[in-house]
């Protein structure tokens, strides 16, 4: 195609760089070997079907749920990338109870902390639909040269200097922002490379998509029942009714209403009293992303990256997405009870 450039995301991260007049690569790296785990897992997810990869691997996670072999195989994927990279000084893992630290120097003098959720939507793994890879990199703030604490990794996702994730759908995807606008590659397997193909993404501030789990109806606050009741009511000027959509994985679910406009919720609910997701590794990259393509994500009452963890698993209600939409629903949620923070 005449004009037609390529991109690769290594490209791209080495001209992104450049932007910044002092930056010394350190980022730059440990973003570059984020992508070579996601290649790997890539790999291994597309294999799923043909080879006794699927299915568990007979230990349970910190969360009590039974951990799938490709779980297994993504966290020690990553685990293994950030630490070559040098520049990371420990890891919080969905699939690890503590945070993980190294001992080498190189990794002890390393810059950066990394949250993930090595694989995330892994009830779908058995089924061939959609999973993903959430991350969110923050700056240490214990001395570099010691190993990392715990207090590094419990800081406001404000603090966030990179999130993203990878989508392993009909074909792999790397969206990520470092505060500079979203951008999406794609992985195009005959080369190998991740493609710039979704340049500086922002969110329709309306939409006609809402994402939520109605299985749970009975259990969810006033407020979101009524919001769940307005987005079925008819009115052509809003285009409603809107469209239900719910993949079950939050990466895909937010990855299509990201592109298309819509909204994603996960309030608290009788079974998950404090929400469901997890705030440093699936919600504050999450939000992060959403706020830089132009959207918003909030607890239905609180910004979600103004919320200080207090421990790394922690959980919260979130609403995410287009901009009006989550408004339109925090609007219906402040007529009833505020959600409780925990
Ligand atoms: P996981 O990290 O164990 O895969 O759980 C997180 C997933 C999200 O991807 C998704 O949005 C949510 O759990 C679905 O939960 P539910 O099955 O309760 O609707
Ligand atoms: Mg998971």
């Amino acid at each position: 195609m005449k004009g037609y450039k390529v991109i690769t995301l290594t490209t791209f991260l080495i001209e992104s760089q450049a932007e910044f007049p002092y930056a010394k690569g350190e980022l730059t790296r440990l973003l570059y070997h984020v992508m070579v785990a996601a290649k790997m897992v890539n790999k291994k997810v597309n294999k799923a079907g043909l080879v006794d990869i699927i299915g568990e691997a007979g230990e349970v996670n910190v969360q009590g749920e039974d951990q799938k072999k490709l779980d297994v195989f993504a966290n020690d994927q990553f685990i293994a990338a950030l630490r070559s990279s040098g520049e990371c000084c420990g890891i919080a893992s969905e699939e690890n109870q503590e945070i993980i630290t190294f001992d080498d120097d190189l990794s002890r003098d390393g810059n950066y902390i990394f949250c993930m959720d090595p694989l995330d939507g892994s009830s779908n793994i058995d089924v061939n639909v959609s999973i993903g890879t959430i991350f969110s990199i923050y700056r240490r703030i214990s001395p570099r040269g010691e190993r990392a604490v715990l207090d590094d990794f419990l800081q406001p996702g404000t603090k966030q200097v990179a999130a993203g994730y990878i989508i392993y759908g009909s074909s792999t995807m790397l969206v990520y922002t470092t505060g500079r606008g979203v951008f999406g590659f794609t992985l195009d397997p005959s080369i190998g490379e991740f493609c710039l193909s979704h340049h500086d993404i922002k969110t329709p501030e309306d939409g006609t998509i809402y994402s939520i789990n109605e299985g749970n109806a009975h259990e969810f606050p006033e407020g979101i029942k009524k919001y769940v009741a307005y987005c079925k009511d008819i009115d052509k000027p809003t285009h409603r009714p809107y469209s239900a959509r719910y993949i079950g994985s939050l990466v895909s679910d937010f990855h299509r209403n990201l592109l298309k406009g819509g909204i994603f919720l996960y309030p608290h609910t009788e079974k998950n009293p404090e929400g469901k997701l997890r705030l440093l590794y699936e919600c504050n990259p999450i939000a992060f992303l959403a706020e830089q393509a132009g959207g918003k994500a909030s607890t239905g009452s609180h910004r979600i990256m103004e919320i200080k963890p207090h421990s790394l698993h922690q959980r919260v209600s979130i609403i995410t997405g287009s901009l009006h939409m989550v408004e339109k629903a925090e609007a219906f949620i402040k007529e009833q009870e505020p959600i409780k923070l925990n």
